[in-house]
């Protein structure tokens, strides 16, 4: 599993905070075409529930507010959304997913 890939290794999944580090990645990913994979990045959501908005409650596993400048607009979108991809579509947007796991996602560790 990515996170505990990632601490074995030292380092944790990686915490996209800021639009320029979210740029980054996008251009180093589309310089690099065998990179062109969904990635799974921190990012998890508290209290999901059918009544709660698929906007309420992103955290990073800090504990920090995602900030919604790092977000796409109509993103996150999945009511039962609970991790956070960087996709490989519309360009390596932040996405919200029910389920990282089983989805089988390349993931990205930072230190
Ligand atoms: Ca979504």
């Amino acid at each position: 599993m990515a996170k505990s890939d990632c601490n074995t290794l030292g380092s944790r999944l990686i915490q996209i905070d800021t639009v320029e580090k979210l740029e980054h990645l996008r251009s180093v990913i589309t310089e690099h075409p065998e990179l062109d994979h969904s990635y799974w990045v921190d990012g998890y959501r508290e209290h999901v529930n059918l009544l709660a908005k698929p906007t309420d409650d992103w955290h990073f596993s800090s504990g920090e507010k995602i900030p919604a400048e790092v977000w796409s607009d109509g993103i996150p979108n999945d009511t039962m959304g609970k991790c956070v991809q960087l996709w490989n579509k519309h360009g390596y947007i932040l996405d919200d997913l029910s389920d990282c796991v089983t989805n089988k996602l390349h993931f990205i560790c930072e230190k």
